[in-house]
């Protein structure tokens, strides 16, 4: 099977053709309109916008390429790479190519750490995250060939070796982010000889006797790897891209998107509500204890974290693959089975109070616990994570936007003043 690069030019003419294809014979076909609640509440639901790296369905939940997100639970991080830019899963020759790629880039200069060891030793290790993967822009090919003149045809070649360029560093520098920030002592250095996410595993330091929590880094690297386009870093990595800009600038612009709370940062939360449950109940709540505790919690007004989904109507399967893990690493562990108790308990206890659409787990109602198990016990540096993986669908997402030309993103606004005309001609009209 061909690399990863050989595949991409294969594959890249039919795509091109396709899309103009697509556009000559059906460009003026409505597939979308616009209310005035959506241009005020986030552009909820549009269809304004091309993503082919993964689909998230309601009833679903994320399928990459095709392939439900629980089949892919056993694959590498890296293969899903591969198949999140190419569309197919690659054979073992595919792999090591891809493996060999990128342990040749993995090294991450110097001034990347004397930059981040002169930071506040209070800055948040998503802030020192995203500032890494900028400060590295200054070896950004794309830049330079741009500046040289390449072709538009060639924007995807340079696109991909700065995002293996990238994707090859992140585990190193996001360990030693850890390490910096969590006084866990010198920089580890990457082991050559293993897949990119038990050495980010064995670079974190953690100790792993078992290999169970390399297992679960390869899980959780792939779980999260994307979502499809319109969520908020993968849309702020589109458009910063879309200018043009490199993908060291439109990752990082991603990765602070990633940063909020209402979206890469919730896994906190919900370790949070774990951690409470067993310290108020000095152990694994009852099902009558917790149902009494989800109540209150809904009465004082505040949300049941890691539960409830803009989009999905089912468990979502990551939560799932998840479970399963856990119940096959750390099934008597107190958080496991209390995030397991919540399972049980919490659906019901939502349906009977009618406001959630979803009542169901997502994938941040387990993945903190998990980690919290493996003696990752630092919930500020779990969205640097989640980053890590996310990068691979960023940057999957960029390559195939180069591959294409899409132009740069430049939606129409409106002002309010203009809603209210025009909203006073639409009832006229009607
Ligand atoms: N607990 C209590 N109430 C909830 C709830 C939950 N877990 N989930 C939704 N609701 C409430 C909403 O707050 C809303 O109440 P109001 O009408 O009073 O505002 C009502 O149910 C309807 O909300 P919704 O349409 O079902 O959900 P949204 O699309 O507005 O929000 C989400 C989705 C995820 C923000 C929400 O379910 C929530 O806050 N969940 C808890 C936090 C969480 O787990 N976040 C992680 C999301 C993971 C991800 O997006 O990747």
């Amino acid at each position: 099977m061909l690399g990863l690069k050989e595949k991409l030019a294969q594959q890249i003419p039919g795509l091109r053709e396709e899309m103009r294809k697509l556009q000559r014979e059906h460009g003026e076909t409505v597939i979308s309109q616009v209310t005035v609640s959506q241009a005020f509440g986030g552009m909820r639901g549009v269809r304004g916008l091309v993503c082919d790296t993964s689909v998230v369905d309601p009833d679903q939940g994320l399928a990459v390429r095709g392939i439900p997100i629980g089949d892919l639970a056993d694959r590498l991080p890296e293969e899903v790479f591969y198949l999140l830019c190419t569309g197919e899963l690659p054979d073992a020759e595919a792999l090591a190519s891809l493996q060999t790629e990128l342990r040749q880039r993995a090294h991450v200069p110097p001034y990347v750490w004397d930059m981040l060891e002169a930071l506040p030793k209070d800055s948040h290790p998503m802030t020192m995250f995203s500032l890494a993967v900028l400060a590295m822009e200054r070896d950004s090919v794309f830049r330079r060939r741009y500046a040289e003149g390449m072709p538009k045809e060639a924007h995807w070649e340079a696109t991909l070796e700065d995002s293996l360029q990238l994707l090859a560093k992140l585990p190193a520098v996001a360990a030693g982010i850890y390490r910096l920030r969590s006084h866990r002592g010198a920089l580890l250095p990457s082991d050559r000889r293993v897949d990119w996410a038990a050495d980010y595993a064995q670079m974190l330091g953690i100790a792993d006797p078992s290999g169970e929590f390399a297992n679960l880094m390869r899980l959780y690297l792939t779980l999260h790897c994307d979502h499809e386009g319109g969520n908020v870093s993968a849309f702020t990595c589109h458009t910063v891209g879309s200018a043009l800009s490199d993908p060291y600038y439109a990752v990082s612009a991603g990765l602070n998107g990633l940063a909020g709370p209402l979206h890469g940062l919730a896994n906190q939360e919900c370790l949070h509500f774990v951690l409470e449950l067993r310290r108020k109940f000095n152990g694994v709540p009852s099902d009558e204890q917790l149902r009494e505790y989800t109540w209150n919690t809904l009465r004082e007004g505040r949300v049941i974290p890691g539960y409830g989904h803009a989009v999905l109507r089912i468990t979502d399967p990551r939560f799932t693959a998840f479970r399963k893990f856990g119940e096959r690493a750390c099934a008597d562990d107190d958080f496991f089975r209390i995030v397991d108790k919540i399972f049980a308990v919490v659906p019901a206890v939502l349906r009977e109070q009618g406001k959630a659409k979803d009542p169901w787990p997502n994938v941040d109602a387990i993945s903190g616990a998990l980690l919290y198990h493996f003696g990752l016990t630092e919930f500020d540096y779990y969205t640097v994570l989640f980053g890590v993986s996310r990068a691979m669908g960023l940057c999957a997402q960029l390559i195939l936007n180069r591959a294409l030309g899409t132009p740069i993103t430049r939606p129409k606004s409106v002002s309010t003043e203009w809603i209210k005309k025009n909203v006073k001609g639409a009832q006229k009209a009607a």
